[in-house]
This record gives C-alpha cells, structure tokens and sequence, in this order.
C-alpha cells in the first residue's frame, strides 16, 4: 500500500512534517498511548471527517506521569509498528511517536494542569494525580502540534469532559470532540487493557456494559430504578471476581443530579469502573432520565 505516513520520533520531524504540509488546511491531532485497536481508528475517521483535505497527526506517547506508581506503566502494551500499519491504512498523515526525554526533557514539568474539582472525582478519586497527568500531557501536545481541532473517545467520558474544560477554560483555543465508544459484539467497549484479560475474566468482563444497558432501558423511571438495575446485573458477578469501583449517575457535563424525578427525559451519564482480576475498565453510557412514574422495577 502507498501511504503519505511520516513519522516523527522528534519535535523537530514532527514540525517539519507539519510545515511542509501547512497549506493543505485544517490540523487534527487524535492523542493516544499507542496499542491501537478500532476505538482508535474511528478518532481518526472522525478527525478526518473534520479536516477533509487537511492534516490528520496522531500521537502514540504512554505518558509516566499520569500513571501512579504500581500502576501499569511498565506493562503497557507498546505496539509501534503494528500502530503504524493502523493509521496507514486509516490515512494518518503524521504520526508523532517521542520518547519520554522528548517529551519531557528536563524531567518531571515543574508547571503542571490543575484539573479542579471534577479531576478529584470518579476516575480521579480512585487514581489521585492522574488526571494532572493527562491534562498536562495533552497542554503540551496541543502546544507542540497546535491543532485547530482534537479528537477524543466518549469511552473515557470523564477525561473527555476535563480536555473540553481545559480548552475552554485555558482559551487553548483547540475545538475537542468527543467519539461514541467502539464495542465488541458483545457489549465489551474496546480497550488497549483488555488483552490484559484471560478468557474467563473477558467473559466476565461483559457485566460492565450490560450494567449499563439495563440502566439506560430503566432511566424513565428515575435514578433510583436505573441505579438498581445496573446493580442488580452487577450483582451477577462475585465482588472477588468484578470488584466494583464505582456506579454514578451524572449530568452529561457530570455535575452531580438532583434526586427529583424529572417530568421531561433529561439527558445524563452513567459511569463505572471495576477491577476485573487485576486489570481496571471503565464505561459510560447516555442516559434519558425521567419522564416516565418513578418506579424502583416494575417487573
Ligand atoms: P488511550 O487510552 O490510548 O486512548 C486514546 C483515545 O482513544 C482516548 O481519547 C480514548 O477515549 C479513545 N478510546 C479508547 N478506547 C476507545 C473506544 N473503545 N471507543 C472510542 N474511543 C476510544 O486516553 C489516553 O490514551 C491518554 O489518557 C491520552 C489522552 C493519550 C493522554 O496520555
């Protein structure tokens, strides 16, 4: 296949890259950390929707500082040139791919993202400093790539929420959107932690997104009714097997909900996390809540 791909390993490349193609338009970055799956792919078939003739870059960069320690920074599936064939074929025009000293240079940033309150909840509540890491990861590359545009997957919802904030909030001026979530037939969202997974545990992993479901199927009757059947299918599942982590329902820009059932549907969130044998997954899904006689099961 022919492919207009060039990688930069360097800050150099990556803006020599950049520059010889600065006429053609629009510059869309789709950050990842490598070990790319179809998740990934549909960031960049959304990026390229988004900047048509313009530059797609993705970064594949697993980035130290937004792993806690005893995390899996040292195990992280690092795939390069089976990354590399992925956004061949899905007409990536630069992939920057820097080793940690390009990235940080003079050690650990003494300037980091504060990401505030949102950062210290949910996903940040169980893993403290990691949202700090990502924002500030993502600060840098929307600084060394300068993009009109950024790509990121609703699957990690929360994170999602925090780069729009930070864009906003910053004036960074990078416009975010944000992927619907790639599943397996079986509900499973993909991720890049799943090949973590023996094949018991894959199997059990399914809870997760069938939790959701059954919460999304309930939501007209209230919070309380979605809450228990996400939990009843939860509930499946031995804790020493799924341990569950958390179970939110949030406003779509994951403000805490009100307990009033709402006359009208009212869009919400609902997010999870669960540590299935040693490995950590997370999902969201939308939600409708309200509209419906609250109800805790109706069957
Ligand atoms: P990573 O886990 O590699 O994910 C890169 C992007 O792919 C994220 O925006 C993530 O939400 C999206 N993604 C992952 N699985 C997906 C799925 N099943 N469907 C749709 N999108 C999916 O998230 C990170 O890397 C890092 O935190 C990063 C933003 C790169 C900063 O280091």
């Amino acid at each position: 296949m022919t492919s207009g791909l060039l990688l930069a390993p360097t800050r150099e490349e990556l803006h020599r890259a950049l520059d010889a193609r600065k006429e053609h338009g629009l510059v869309a970055l789709v950050p990842t950390m490598g070990a790319l799956h179809e998740g990934h792919a549909s960031l960049m078939r959304v990026a390229r929707e988004r900047v048509g003739r313009g530059q797609v870059v993705v970064s594949v960069f697993v980035n130290p500082l937004q792993f806690a320690p005893g995390e899996d920074l040292d195990r992280y599936p690092r795939t390069l040139d089976a990354d590399l064939d992925l956004c061949a074929r899905e007409g990536v025009d630069v992939v920057f791919a820097p080793s940690v000293d390009e990235v940080y240079p003079g050690g650990e940033p003494q300037v980091t993202v504060d990401p505030g309150p949102l950062g210290a909840q949910l996903e940040g509540a169980s893993r403290p400093g990691h949202f700090a890491g990502v924002l500030t990861v993502v600060a840098k590359l929307f600084g060394l790539v300068r993009p009109e545009v950024a790509v990121f997957g609703q699957k990690d919802y929360q994170q999602l929420a925090l780069v729009q904030r930070m864009s906003r909030d910053l004036c960074l001026g990078v416009e975010v959107l944000g992927a619907e979530t790639v599943r397996e037939a079986d509900g499973l969202a993909l991720s890049s932690r799943n090949r973590y997974l023996d094949p018991d545990q894959r199997r059990r992993a399914t809870v997760l997104s069938r939790a959701l479901a059954a919460a999304a199927e309930r939501a007209p009757y209230g919070l309380p009714a979605a809450r228990w059947a996400a939990m009843r299918v939860l509930d499946e599942e031995p804790e020493s097997e799924v341990a569950l982590d958390y179970l939110a329902v949030r406003t779509p820009d994951l403000q805490v909900v009100s307990d009033e059932q709402p006359a009208e549907p009212t869009p919400a969130r609902i997010l999870v996390a669960a540590t299935v044998g040693t490995t950590r997954l997370i999902d969201n899904l939308p939600l409708l809540l309200g509209g419906r006689p609250p109800a805790i099961a109706a069957d």
